[in-house]
């Protein structure tokens, strides 16, 4: 990472008071849950409903004409110069995991209205500006991560429909509960032909930019990850009288597959996580026959990935055998490694320079983004801002708002960057537009 320049970053008024609204905002839909002392949102629920009903109102207050496509993702959009001109994709997720930070994926949504808000009060832009609200990125009721922006990018698989939720309902019935309709979903896809591209703010969701002393971060590539839920069966038995010869414990089996997770994603510098665990029959004096646990596994390539998910079977395999125990993985998640365009880096990278930060920090996403999806179809680009102490997906989840502001300016002149390169004399110049708009006070 670069050192901290000479030169202090400083935001312009507009994107000063643009802060402000989105800070409020995040506040606003922090109070939407289902837990009424954390923040739970999750796919298809009434606070999917509620919240997108909200952000479709700040939607609609700043310009955007909205829409729910066929997968429940919020979308805003404003046209471009011309009637048939191509899209330029902002955006973020709104739902969240348990007990969530208000900043993680809500924070890049809000920012992309202010930012196309302030963009298009000099007119119309080569392309259209389209602000997408996704509706599941995390998984968190379904295992399932990148939901809504895997039907945005056209890659829905029908295997999903039987996935379950923590209270057995399916995909499918939750589909249906919403008011969609399943045999639809493939409306939601985009058109890749269309696309400009699309881009990204969110926080970093680590360290690095508060250790480089910088608020801003332009993304070089987004982690390649696989989930997995794995099912341990050994036996039941009484706590007492079973000499531990005799026991195949499965909570024991699971607890020595999860050290092993850890184990060896340290020493191949890989990250896995084992985040859940349920045992039953979940007695005290029962030793456990069945346990169930998740594996969230992340690397920068697919292949060194995939080569740590070989060795993790092996012991997984040697953990069975030595306590006559069945341990099943079975996959529900993955997503290839995502490397950013260098076109569109570039214009992010342009963004953070107009803010005053003369060697702009680039960094890898091991966190993963709906750019993911969208980078099958389209070119992608991310805008990271600075996350004290790297909290997220947690209620310290905290991101300033002096960085939203100066992330704002950073957007901003991106896209006039992105409008430019397309030598449709959009603005005067990069920036040009966003320094503008940037003389006076946000209007909402
Ligand atoms: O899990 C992640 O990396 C992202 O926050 N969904
Ligand atoms: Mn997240
Ligand atoms: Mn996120």
């Amino acid at each position: 990472m670069s050192p901290r320049t000479a030169t202090v970053p400083v935001a312009s008024r507009r994107a000063l008071a643009d802060a402000a609204t989105v800070v409020r905002w995040c506040d606003t839909l922090a109070a939407v849950s289902q837990d009424p002392d954390r923040i739970t949102r999750v796919y298809l629920s009434p606070e999917h409903a509620q919240v997108d009903a909200i952000v479709a109102g700040w939607m609609r207050d700043a310009g955007l004409e909205t829409w729910q496509d066929a997968a429940g993702n919020l979308h805003g959009r404003v046209a471009g110069a011309a009637p048939d001109a191509p899209v330029l994709l902002l955006g973020s997720h709104l739902d969240t995991v348990v007990d969530a930070g208000r900043y993680d994926g809500v924070v890049g949504v809000l920012m992309a209205i202010r930012t196309v808000a302030r963009l298009v009060e000099g007119g119309p832009l080569p392309f259209a500006l389209e602000v997408i609200a996704f509706s599941d990125e995390e998984g968190t009721r379904f295992g399932k991560a990148l939901l809504g922006s895997s039907a945005v990018a056209g890659v829905w698989d029908d295997g999903w429909w039987d996935l379950v939720d923590g209270d057995g309902v399916t995909l499918r019935q939750a589909f249906t509960d919403f008011g969609l309709d399943p045999a639809r979903v493939g409306e939601a896809a985009v058109r890749p032909e269309q696309l400009v591209g699309y881009l990204e703010a969110h926080i970093e969701q680590g360290p690095w930019l508060e250790q480089a002393g910088q608020a801003l971060g332009v993304v070089t590539s987004i982690a390649s990850a696989r989930r997995f839920s794995v099912e341990v069966v050994g036996e039941a038995r009484h706590a007492g009288g079973t000499p531990y010869e005799r026991r195949h414990d499965a909570l024991l089996a699971a607890a020595e597959a999860a050290l092993a997770v850890e184990r060896i994603c340290r020493a191949e510098q890989h990250v896995g996580t084992v985040g859940t665990m349920t045992v039953e029959p979940g007695a005290v004096n029962v030793v456990p026959g069945l346990a169930r646990f998740a594996v969230d596994l992340r690397g920068e390539f697919d292949e060194g990935r995939d080569r740590v998910w070989d060795a993790i079977t092996d012991a997984f395999d040697e953990i069975a055998a030595r306590r006559g125990v069945t341990v099943t993985p079975t996959e529900v998640h993955r997503a290839p490694a995502v490397f950013c365009a260098e076109r569109l880096t570039d214009a992010v990278r342009a963004g953070i320079t107009a803010t005053g930060e003369s060697a702009p920090a680039e960094l890898f996403s091991s966190a993963g983004h709906d750019a993911m999806s969208l980078g099958l179809v389209t070119d992608v680009a991310m805008l990271f801002l600075r996350n004290p102490d790297g909290i997220s997906h947690h209620p310290d989840e905290f991101v300033s708002e002096d960085d939203v502001a100066l992330g704002l300016d950073a957007l901003a002149v991106a896209v006039e960057r992105i409008a430019d390169d397309r030598g449709a004399g959009a603005g005067a110049g990069a920036g040009a537009r966003a320094e503008r708009a940037a003389d006076h006070g946000a209007t909402s």
